[in-house]
Formats: structure tokens, C-alpha cells, sequence
């Protein structure tokens, strides 16, 4: 009974009370006047609703060619944790091959017993094992190290999808080629023109690294890798690779030009971080967020996502005035390992301005910084992993734009 009362009364004040005839009338006709004329016909593969126009990936226009580029998630409109597969963002270093999956081959080699090639056809017949992950580009937020930048949350933080994975247990390949001692590090390849290749522990492929062929229940598309990528679980971006096309196990890195003059982090004393493979914990608040407008004052729920590299997320908290006061949020089921976790906090604007943060801890126990305490440890010559606390300003006016508080 409590919780029905509640609701009502947020009902109220979201929406506009009806007079009783008003009512009856809107219940007789559906609220419309129009017979109702017969619909679309049955469609071969759906699509979003015209009126979704809007909800698009988004492009910027920070890199010199569309081949090496990348475009974001609008986070700001989607609900829930997965990503759908036509929103996933992309980042593509040579453009998207376009690979026939009878003619695709997986080579594994190197510290193996038996060197093999995989079809598709072969790699189907192994048990199919699915996961739910997020994938982050670690350059997701690059242009926040310095000053406020990305005037939406789709621009801040939307290097960043989750979806459902399905394929092989890399362990099972490997286990099935035979690892020879003295084994440590594999490369992997991708079959796009520039032939992305980074190397991996042999432990996180022994762990929890999938290869994919199914994407949220369907084919991988081919902004994703289709016919085939590597999962490596809560990663940085870079290291999934996609259209992936070969896995040679070795000893030792590879040291390829992705791990050595790319993906590694300058710090002010001149030295540089290098194999940063875990995105450590960070949230955002989706909703309200960057670009939008406040219209009306009163009960409105904030929402947004929280994720970590290392685990589950075990707490989000919120502040509404710029990180003095902390309030836990509630987290939404299911709340998975190293996947988007949705969290909610009831809120109620008056009208009066406010700073919108959201903080979070993983099942480590470590928690999300500020960016002056990430600063003070990475100064800002990092393009990489920034993962601090973020701000929306919320005018008296309603308008929310990006700040560093
Ligand atoms: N072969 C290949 N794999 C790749 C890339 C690429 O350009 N080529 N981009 C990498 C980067 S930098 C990221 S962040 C992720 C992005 O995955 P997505 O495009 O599916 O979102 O793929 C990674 N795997
Ligand atoms: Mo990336």
C-alpha cells in the first residue's frame, strides 16, 4: 500500500490530473478520434520506431579519416544495461572489413602441440558459452583530463556498449590445441587492414575470454567483428579484437605498436604506464544528464550506469550538491561481473541549482576517484582510463551541462 501511494503521487506530479468526463472520454476512444485504420504490414528484420529518429551513434570529428575513427552510444536513451546491437558504439582502426564466414579462417599457433585452423563450422561445434560484458574503449573520456568538454554524456563517457556474448571458451581451444610449458603471453590478431594485434596473458585467456560469434542473441555485426572476436572480460577496448584471425602463443609480449607507441600512459615524471589491461571501476549519470533540459520541478528519478573491470559492483552513491552529501542508490538486478549495473535515486528538484555526481565501489573494495585525486596520481598527459567521478551542472533554469566540480 505504501508503495502504491508513492507511486500515485509521483504519477501526479509527472502528469496532468483529469477531469471525470475528460476520463471516460479518453477511455472510450483510446484518447483519439481517428478510426483505427489498419497498420504497417509484417516486416523480414524490425526497426526502432520513426519517432526514434534521434537515438543514433554519434560521430565526432576528432580524427583526420571515417576508417580510423570512432562514433558513441547514446547512453541518454537507452534504458536498462544492454546496449542494442545497431548502438554498440564502434572504433575502428582501418574501417570495417567485410569478411564472408565460409571463407573465414582462425589460425592457432606457437607454443601449441597441435597448430591448427579453425572454420566457423569447426569452432560451432564446440559448447557455446554466453556472458553478459561491457566493452570500454579505454580512451573513452580522453577529452575531460584537462578541462569540461563533451557536452553530452553520449560524448563523455559513450565509448562504452554491454551485450550478451556467445561462443567458444578461448580455455577450451586452447586446452584442445595443447599449451606447451613455458607458455605465457598470446597475441591476438584481427584480419581488418591494419591487422590489429595485442598481447594477452595466458592467464586472463585461460580465465574468462570468449570467442564470439553472437552479439545479443544474433550474428556479431560486422561493426563488431563479425565473423569472429575475442571477449576478454572488463579489459580496455583495444584488447578485444575483433574480425580476430589468429592466436600465436608465446613467452613473452609482442610488443606490437598498439602496446608500445599506442594504449600507454604518460605520466609527468616521463615515464609510462604499459599493459594497463584492466578498466578500473567508474558510473555516470545517464539521467538527467549533458544537453538536457529540466522542465518541470518535482519528484524525478536520477539513473544512470556503473561498471568495473575487476568484478561486480557492490555500492553506487549520489550526490546532488556537488560531492559534500552521499546517498546510496539503489542497484537494479542483475548485477553482474565486469557488466553495466543500472542504478536508481529518487530525486525532487525545486528549482534550485545543483551538482550532480555519482560515486561507486566494486567487490575489491575500491572506489571510484575524483578526477583531482586521479590527476594527482596520473597528471594529464594520459589519453588512457580516465575513470573519475563526473559532474552535471543543473541550472535554476533546468538546463544540465558538463562541469568539473
Ligand atoms: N581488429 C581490430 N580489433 C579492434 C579494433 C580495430 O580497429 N581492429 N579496435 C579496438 C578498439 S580500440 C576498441 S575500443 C574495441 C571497440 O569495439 P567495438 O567497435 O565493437 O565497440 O575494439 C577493438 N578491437
Ligand atoms: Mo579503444
Amino acid at each position: 500500500m505504501a508503495n502504491r501511494r508513492r507511486f500515485l503521487s509521483v504519477a501526479l506530479a509527472a502528469g496532468s490530473t483529469l477531469a471525470a468526463g475528460e476520463l471516460a472520454r479518453a477511455a472510450a476512444d483510446g484518447g483519439d478520434d481517428r478510426p483505427n485504420a489498419l497498420g504497417a504490414p509484417l516486416s523480414p528484420y524490425g526497426s526502432p520506431s520513426p519517432f526514434e529518429r534521434s537515438v543514433v551513434r554519434v560521430a565526432t570529428t576528432l580524427t583526420p579519416t571515417k576508417f580510423s575513427s570512432w562514433d558513441f552510444t547514446p547512453l541518454q536513451d537507452l534504458h536498462g544495461t544492454i546496449t542494442p546491437n545497431g548502438l554498440f558504439f564502434e572504433r575502428n582502426h582501418g574501417g570495417v572489413p567485410e569478411i564472408d564466414p565460409a571463407e573465414h579462417r582462425l589460425l592457432v599457433h606457437g607454443l601449441v602441440d597441435n597448430p591448427a585452423i579453425f572454420t566457423m563450422d569447426d569452432l560451432r561445434r564446440y559448447p557455446p558459452v554466453s556472458a553478459i560484458h561491457f566493452v570500454e574503449c579505454s580512451g573513452n573520456g580522453l577529452t575531460e583530463w584537462s578541462k569540461p568538454t563533451g557536452k553530452t554524456v553520449q560524448l563523455t563517457h559513450g565509448l562504452l556498449s554491454c551485450a550478451e556474448w556467445t561462443g567458444v571458451s578461448v580455455s577450451t581451444l586452447l586446452r584442445d590445441v595443447g599449451v606447451k610449458s613455458g607458455a605465457a603471453w598470446v597475441l591476438a590478431e584481427g584480419a581488418d587492414a591494419p591487422l590489429m594485434d595485442r598481447s594477452i596473458p595466458l592467464e586472463k585467456m585461460m580465465d574468462d575470454a570468449i570467442i564470439a560469434y553472437a552479439q545479443n542473441g544474433e550474428a556479431l555485426r560486422p561493426e563488431q567483428g563479425y565473423p569472429l572476436r575475442l571477449i576478454l572480460p572488463g579489459f580496455e577496448g583495444n584488447m578485444n579484437v575483433k574480425w580476430l584471425r589468429r592466436l600465436k602463443v608465446g613467452s613473452a609480449p609482442f610488443y606490437t605498436r598498439e602496446e608500445t607507441a599506442k594504449y600507454t600512459d604518460l605520466l609527468a615524471n616521463g615515464q609510462a604506464r604499459m599493459f594497463t589491461f584492466v578498466m578500473e571501476a567508474k558510473s555516470v549519470i545517464t539521467q538527467p544528464s549533458g544537453g538536457m533540459q529540466i522542465h518541470a520541478r518535482g519528484e524525478r528519478a536520477i539513473s544512470g550506469l556503473a561498471w568495473s573491470g575487476r568484478g561486480a559492483i557492490r555500492r553506487v552513491e549520489v550526490s546532488t550538491d556537488g560531492g559534500n552529501r552521499w546517498s546510496a542508490a539503489q542497484l537494479q538486478e542483475p548485477i553482474l561481473s565486469k557488466a553495466l549495473t543500472r542504478f536508481v535515486f529518487p530525486w525532487k528538484w525545486s528549482g534550485e541549482e545543483a551538482v550532480l555526481q555519482s560515486r561507486c565501489y566494486d567487490e575489491t573494495g575500491y572506489v571510484q576517484p575524483t578526477l583531482a585525486q586521479l590527476v594527482r596520481v596520473r597528471g594529464v598527459n594520459s589519453v588512457y582510463h580516465l575513470n573519475a567521478i563526473q559532474s552535471w551542472h543543473v541550472a535554476s533554469d533546468g538546463t544540465v551541462t558538463n562541469v568539473h566540480a
